[in-house]
């Protein structure tokens, strides 16, 4: 088979963001950019001769095709064999457990993972290292210097595999074997959680669950699992099938785009318990029969539950969030006398606390849990744990957490994002907003008083990386916090995120719509911020 290098010069915008890099798919499709990418991936990478490399997509538009030119590339560059899903199709989660079961050295995650698909909408890759995990920025920047020299990259002359049938076969010298997509992640989570439990509450007569699957990767790992091992009834899950274009919809697991299991979870007769997952999986939404969880909340709920779930009854080593992240689990970290780390936004940054054993579970305010039995975020696992902790302690979702807080205290919490805001108007805000922050300390806002006012600035404990610039973050003397970042995963245009976070001890107190408890800190944002006037948006695109 022959080996061909095929010159190409660089392109300028090949910088990965949050989670790899996301384009539009036309983006994608230009003569090369997908292949420069790869390259510079391989190029970046010491040692993988001869070795495994897993690959695997959400099976949107594209997945396939760039697949192909994966095999092809990796077989070109000396690769000993490659694991892919069958279909194309590995969960994110999935492909992180399959990396770390066979010990490969890498994986490359075809996905713009929350982001619509489809031939006008987004693609995205992203290269995980031997851990299972995200790249560090180390890595991804090395690779982003690439593409700005890269010359050429090589490719085997082949024609293409059959993805759908399981098995092994070569290309070159290179072995392509196409696994089942979901038996590995299956066992992960019957290694972790009593499932016998989880039966006997998912055939009980008076509980009824959904998973949406939001037309996206999820669907045969829930069907798998949820449906067949622990025989939920048929129907359980809905959506259940990874189209290429998720039925047109944002498959995004939040109060605004999953709507019609809001709509189902808030209506009458309401199931116990509802849960989505976003396009690659390794987001998830909670929600009980008229009730949602926001996702800080569930990993407080998570952490402090953890005793009685399998897979960490030796005890949790500590806790980590994003620095976005509501400040609940803190809470909860500080009675059980373990450590909780705060991150800039972004797994990534979760990997090394893990590998070193000091980190157990994690989350982050965007619909991200996670523990250390991958090394991604992971929707499903979430819906598992919640259905554990719902198994063992007999009560509704709604009591769970309200006991949480009555416990712990209530963090009010809500991100308010403006999506599509002009980059130019968008850099402005930050900017002016950084300029400020000197000088709010102890400035009074109402009931307020600024404590701190900084822009974000993390040192690595394991490896001592610093990663500066991840969010402004201004503090009051009560604990609240409002927080504003720009998105790392958008493709067109600017995203502001505005984080909001107050702290209610009293139980009596703990039942406010979050907008109304964060209503005074909502104007405080804005005119701190002068959202609308930089801006132009009277109201944020998206709030949860
Ligand atoms: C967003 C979220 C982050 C998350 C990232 C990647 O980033 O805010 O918390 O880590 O997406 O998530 P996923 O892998 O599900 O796409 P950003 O930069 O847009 O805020």
């Amino acid at each position: 088979m022959n080996i061909i290098t095929v010159s190409t010069q660089p392109f300028n915008d090949q910088k990965p963001g949050t989670s790899g890099l996301r384009k539009r798919v036309p983006v994608f499709q230009q003569r090369n950019y997908l292949e420069n990418f790869v390259q510079s991936i391989f190029d970046s990478l010491d040692g993988y001769e001869g070795q495994t490399l897993v690959v695997g997509g959400d099976g949107r538009y594209y997945n396939r095709t760039a697949i192909q030119v994966i095999l092809k590339m990796a077989a070109a560059n000396g690769f000993g064999k490659v694991l892919v899903g069958q279909g194309g199709i590995l969960s994110t989660p999935a492909a992180s457990c399959v990396i770390r079961k066979y010990n490969a050295f890498g994986g490359i995650i075809l996905s713009a993972s929350h982001n619509p698909g489809g031939p006008d909408a987004d693609f995205g890759i992203k290269y995980n290292i031997g851990n299972g995990g995200p790249a560090p920025e180390k890595v991804t920047d090395a690779i982003y210097d690439r593409t700005l020299t890269i010359e050429g990259y090589k490719i085997v002359e082949a024609t293409d595999l059959d993805l759908d049938q399981l098995g092994t076969s070569t290309l070159g010298s290179m072995t392509v074997e196409v696994i089942d997509s979901v038996t590995d992640y299956a066992e992960l989570m019957q290694s972790l959680f009593d499932f016998e439990a989880i039966k006997a509450l998912l055939t009980s007569n008076d509980f009824k669950m959904c998973m949406d699957s939001l037309h996206a990767v999820t669907g045969p790992y829930a069907k798998t699992i949820l449906e067949g091992m622990l025989s939920a009834p048929v129907g359980t899950v809905v959506n259940g099938v990874p189209l290429e274009d998720f039925g047109g919809g944002h498959p995004d697991p939040n109060l605004v785009y999953a709507h019609d299991l809001v709509e189902l979870m808030f209506g009458d007769n309401a199931p116990a318990f509802g849960a989505a997952s976003d396009g690659d999986g390794d987001r998830n939404m909670i929600l009980g029969s008229n009730f949602f969880v926001t996702p800080s909340d569930s990993l407080a709920v998570i952490v402090a539950n953890a005793n009685l779930v399998k897979g960490c009854k030796g005890g949790i080593a500590g806790v980590a969030r994003s620095m976005p992240t509501s400040e609940a689990v803190d809470r909860v970290a500080e009675k059980m006398g373990i450590d909780c780390y705060e991150t800039p936004t972004g797994w990534k940054f979760f990997g090394n606390l893990m590998d070193a054993g000091k980190v157990t579970l994690c989350g982050e305010e965007s619909f991200g849990t996670g523990s250390n039995h991958v090394r991604e975020k992971d929707g499903l696992w979430a819906v598992f744990f919640w259905l554990n902790i719902l198994a063992v302690r007999k009560q509704s979702v709604e009591e769970i957490v309200k006991e949480h807080w009555s416990i712990y205290g209530r963090n009010y919490y809500s991100r308010h994002d403006y999506e599509g805001v002009e980059s130019d108007r968008a850099d402005k805000l930050i900017t002016e907003l950084r300029a400020k922050l000197a000088s709010l300390k102890g400035q009074k806002f109402g009931n307020y008083e600024v404590d701190y006012a900084d822009d974000f600035s993390y040192t690595d404990p394991i490896d001592g990386s610093i990663s500066q610039k991840q969010g402004v973050r201004i503090g009051f003397t009560d604990g609240s916090r409002i927080v504003f970042r720009l998105s790392g995963t958008g493709t067109s245009g600017a995203t502001l995120r505005v984080y909001l976070e107050s702290y209610e001890p009293d139980s009596s107190k703990q039942n406010l719509d979050p907008q109304v408890a964060l209503g005074e800190l909502i104007n405080i944002a804005d005119e701190i911020a002068q959202i609308k006037a930089l801006t132009g948006f009277d109201v944020p695109t998206v709030i949860t």
